[in-house]
């Protein structure tokens, strides 16, 4: 049988997606289902006094509007526990409805249910706050100044979190006896995640069993359903929770403690129907956890022939108003701060500080990108310094092929890797050497051609200790069903996993369904994110292969009259090792296996297994992208013209979708460096509240995309699968950010703050001009 891993398989899971065939929560319209608003903050930090309820209750087919008295008094807590981002971080609890304070523009003060959506939204239009506006700050750097109002009282200088990492004694001799110190003061800006739906729940309670099931868009539904029983002091198995259709979630529905969905449950618990919210698209700018939003101070210490010798990194993380993931995407900075070079001594610190903006979570990268960009900005900054051409500077500082498992300055150990063969490839796709003429030749027209190199490794799997379920059962019929506790929201599982399955128990793809999404189909399950479905959800799902197989074995043990001992489980069929004529395929021993009275003593019917691979160890993806840029320094335009991506996932189990992958994160990566960026004026309001201000990618801005490949697999999996969901989003930015420096190198332009808008580049050429 010809083996699927590896096979360019379209995605199965596609037809209803893009026919709107597919159903997500707020398509889910069962009769009796009530809707919810949100009664939301218009200011970003405020005193609240009274808020009347009573114009909104008196409004025909209002069913109830809750307050956080409402909450209290019900017996509940009226908080959610920040999602505990480590003993490094500051305590604090999300208020699911404010009640004294309100800590940035959007922060829920009542939750309104009605009959009808419309009805809902104007009940919520009739509530008055009675709210005291304060002073507020929104840019990290300011509000730890010593200078800005206090977010929350116990916390007067707004540090949520300092993290101090490395040796700073051995930082400080390599900078000491360096020939070369180059630095870079860098902002990563501020990001909206925009999945296409916006976040949507619905709870219905049953009184006769005391179930509560909640449809929700979300990542990780076991662990949701853990936050929902916590929350309502429910025995985690009387919650279900399932994710239908997931329009996408970028990390923004990956678990955070949002208000919504827990209201909407309580709601439907005291009400007695089923409550359902889904955001509008404004409120998704204004309360989905936003990302990035880290300043960094980073020097580079290099010697003139081009070696690394330390690095040194400060900065400040932008964590909101409550700290609910703000340090992961500290740690996982910190953590790949040595990129893919051999940097021997690497220190900083890193602050969190409260604002009055909506929380930081993780959004696509969640620290990789922001790492990435500072040490490939660097590294190009160090060249151009050097007089180095900036591919030849990063080939002579990649870790070697022969140094893994490597172990970076900051404890990162890296599992395999050959970055220069990489970079080689996107060198190659690209025809480097011609595009660096023409690049010297159009200087000579006056023309500002540019091109930027960006190499980077990430860490996927989210290992080590974060394990995954999955459960593997063929029915009479001979098809096998699988589940698993990842949960697709557009990463095309239902294909890969089943190609994966098809080559493990040699079974026709088509013979494999998948299923993910119900956290009753499984004890248990962590989820999607972090790169580590395929790593880890597959490694379970071949670990579950593993002892369906054993039980095939004994199964045909019976058969062969043989032991099990010389049984060989091969290309869907159990043969006597070394006569391969001896077998019994798999299809007969599904049906053998559901016959009772064939089944050999104390083994039960079917061919079934549930396993759980619990990794000890990150896996490290990498890969080199190339852009290649015109400017017009006149308008500050910048005109994409290429783009080169090789990634290194180590084994594709479908390399259609490992492109798709790279493309997505590609675009998102192109939004961040051209255009994207979350923006609060100095009174906390968010005025990127909409798709006409905060300015996405479409896909006019996206060029013909050349992706290419090396195979490194990685020994920590059980497939050698590596993650890349997130490789392209931590790829672009540095690439377009060094093309456009390059291009704009000779009229003395060092750096250009992301986004790229045509009004930056124009100013960077002006202020260059000035200097
Ligand atoms: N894959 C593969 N071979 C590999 C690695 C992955 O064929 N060696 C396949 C997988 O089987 C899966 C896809 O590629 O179908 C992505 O796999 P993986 O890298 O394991 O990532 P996850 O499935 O765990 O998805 C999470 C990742 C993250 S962290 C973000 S953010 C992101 C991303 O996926 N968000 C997405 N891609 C997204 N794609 C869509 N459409 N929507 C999102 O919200």
């Amino acid at each position: 049988m010809a083996r699927e891993v590896g096979r360019r398989r379209v995605r199965r899971e596609d037809p209803p997606l893009v026919t709107g065939r597919a159903t997500y929560t707020d398509d889910l319209t069962e009769p009796g289902t009530v809707h919810a608003a949100v009664v939301r903050s218009q200011y970003a930090h405020a005193a609240i006094g009274d808020v009347d309820t009573a114009a909104a209750e008196a409004i025909d087919g209002v069913l109830g509007v809750f307050t956080a008295a409402d909450l209290v008094a019900s017996g509940i807590p009226g908080v959610v526990r920040k999602a505990g981002p480590g003993p490094d971080a500051a305590s604090n609890d999300v208020p699911l409805l404010a009640s004294d304070r309100v800590r940035y523009a959007g922060e829920a003060v009542a939750f309104v249910v009605a009959t009808d959506r419309y009805v809902a939204h104007d009940a919520a239009d009739a509530v008055t706050v009675d709210a005291e506006r304060l002073p507020a700050v929104t840019d990290a750097r300011d509000a730890v100044s010593g200078d800005a109002p206090a977010v929350h009282d116990e916390r007067p200088d707004n540090v949520a979190v300092e993290t101090r990492f490395g040796d700073s004694a051995a930082t400080a001799r390599a900078f000491e006896t360096a020939d070369h110190v180059v630095r870079l003061d860098l902002h990563n800006q501020r990001l909206v995640p925009n999945a296409m739906e916006p976040r949507a729940a619905r709870a219905a309670y049953d009184e006769a069993t005391g179930r509560l099931t909640v449809t929700l868009s979300t990542q990780v539904p076991h662990r949701a359903g853990a936050r929902f029983a916590a929350f309502l002091g429910l025995d985690r198995d009387r919650v279900r929770v399932v994710a239908p259709a997931v329009g996408g979630g970028f990390g923004s529905k990956g678990g955070a403690p949002y208000s919504e969905g827990p209201l909407a449950a309580w709601a439907a618990m005291q009400l007695g129907r089923p409550v359902k919210w889904a955001a509008t698209r404004s409120e998704s700018h204004l309360t989905d956890h936003h990302g990035r939003d880290i300043s960094t101070t980073a020097s580079l210490a290099v010697d003139a022939d081009g070696t690394f010798r330390g690095l040194r990194v400060e900065g400040v993380t932008n964590v909101g108003a409550y700290i609910v993931w703000g340090s992961t995407a500290a740690k996982n900075l910190v953590t790949l701060l040595s990129g893919p070079y051999a940097i021997p001594a690497i220190s900083g610190q890193f602050i969190g500080a409260y604002t009055h903006t909506v929380p930081l979570a993780p959004y696509r990268g969640a620290g990789r990108p922001e790492a990435i960009y500072v040490v490939e900005r660097l590294v190009d900054r160090a060249a151009a310094e050097l007089g180095l051409d900036p591919a030849e500077l990063r080939r002579r500082n990649f870790v070697p092929p022969d140094a893994f498992p490597y172990e970076t300055a900051t404890g990162s150990v890296y599992d395999s890797g050959d970055y220069a063969a990489a970079m080689d490839e996107a060198l190659d796709l690209v025809d480097y050497a011609t595009v660096r003429d023409r690049r010297s030749a159009a200087r000579d027209e006056g023309r500002f051609v540019g091109i930027g190199v960006s190499s980077f490794v990430e860490n996927t799997g989210s290992g080590p200790g974060r394990g995954e379920t999955a459960r593997l059962a063929f029915d009479e019929s001979g098809r096998l069903s699988a589940w698993c506790g990842t949960a697709d929201h557009g990463q095309g599982h239902g294909t890969t996993f089943a190609q994966l399955l098809a080559d493990e128990l040699g079974v026709p793809y088509d013979d494999v369904d998948v299923y993910e999404g119900d956290s009753d189909d499984l004890p248990s399950g962590t989820g999607t994110f972090g790169s580590r479905s395929a790593a880890v959800g597959g490694s379970a799902l071949v670990r579950a292969a593993d002892a369906v197989r054993e039980q095939a074995r004994r199964l045909a043990a019976d058969v062969l009259e043989a032991d099990v001992a010389d049984l060989v489980f091969e290309e869907g069929a159990v043969h006597v090792a070394g006569s391969p004529a001896r077998a019994v395929p798999l299809p007969d021993l599904v049906e053998r296996s559901f016959d009772a009275a064939a089944l050999p003593e104390g083994v039960s019917p079917g061919l079934a297994a549930t396993a759980e691979f619990v990794p000890e160890h990150l896996e490290y993806a990498f890969g080199t992208h190339v852009a290649v840029v015109e400017v017009d320094p006149a308008s500050g335009e910048v005109d994409l013209q290429r783009y080169v991506a090789v990634d290194d996932v180590g084994t594709p189990l479908n390399p259609r979708i490992v492109e798709g992958q790279v493309h997505g994160g590609i675009a998102q990566g192109l939004g961040q460096a051209l255009r994207e960026r979350a923006v609060y004026d100095g009174t906390g309001t968010l005025l990127t509240a909409s798709f006409q201000d905060y300015a996405m990618p479409r896909a006019a801005d996206v060029p013909e995309l050349t992706v290419g490949e090396t195979v490194t697999p990685s020994p920590h999996t059980l497939n050698g699968a590596k993650g890349v969901g997130e490789g392209g989003a931590i790829g672009a930015p540095p690439a377009v950010v060094n093309a456009v420096v390059d291009a704009l190198s000779p009229l003395g332009v060092v750096h250009v703050e992301m986004p790229l808008t045509a009004e930056r580049v124009w100013r960077a050429v002006e202020d260059a001009a000035g200097d």
